[in-house]
């Protein structure tokens, strides 16, 4: 495997790692303070995070790379309100379009086509992921404070398609 690809691979694989675990301190602090319904959608999100590493891990090896499991850096434990918590992850998601769009580039610059087709995924992945980040934070600006409302937010995202949609990514 060309030595450039697998490098940046590699650094793709601490990336989702780093999300999954991201997501998981989100859900945990959703789950203790009640959001049930923010929670679910959170655990889904991390799990499919861990998903998209393991679709690395299994890539770089198959191709006679070595992947390196990350360590991985100990993610906030307390955020400001849901609003904070979908700003953080709509931010977190556009940084982790950016550096797939370098894995393209540098795919591109070592005249890597099978590793530039396999991370096409990835490219359509981020797309959807940005899509309804911002639809969530969309909704959340559209309550503001309003105690009711985020109420109603949380049991919504807990039966609705937007509370699905992390883990239909994953099927
Ligand atoms: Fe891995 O899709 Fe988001 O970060």
């Amino acid at each position: 495997m060309n030595p450039h690809v697998e490098s940046a691979l590699n650094d793709q694989v601490q990336k989702e790692a780093s999300s999954s675990q991201f997501y998981l301190a989100m859900a945990s602090w959703a789950e203790s303070n009640g959001l049930n319904g923010t929670a679910k959608f959170m655990y889904q999100h991390s799990d499919e995070e861990r998903f998209h590493m393991l679709k690395l891990i299994h890539f770089i090896n198959e191709r006679g790379g070595k992947a390196l499991i990350p360590s991985i850096e100990q993610p906030p434990k307390e955020f400001r309100d849901l609003e904070n918590v979908f700003e953080l992850l709509l931010a977190h998601e556009i940084s982790v379009t950016e550096s797939i769009n370098n894995l393209v580039d540098i795919c591109l610059q070592q005249k890597d086509y099978t590793t530039h087709n396999f991370v096409q995924w990835y490219v359509s992945e981020q797309l959807e992921e940005e899509a309804l980040a911002r639809t969530v934070l969309d909704k959340l600006r559209l309550i503001g404070g309003d105690k009711g409302g985020m109420y109603m937010f949380d049991r919504d995202l807990e039966n609705s398609s937007i509370g699905g949609a992390a883990q239909q990514a994953q099927q």
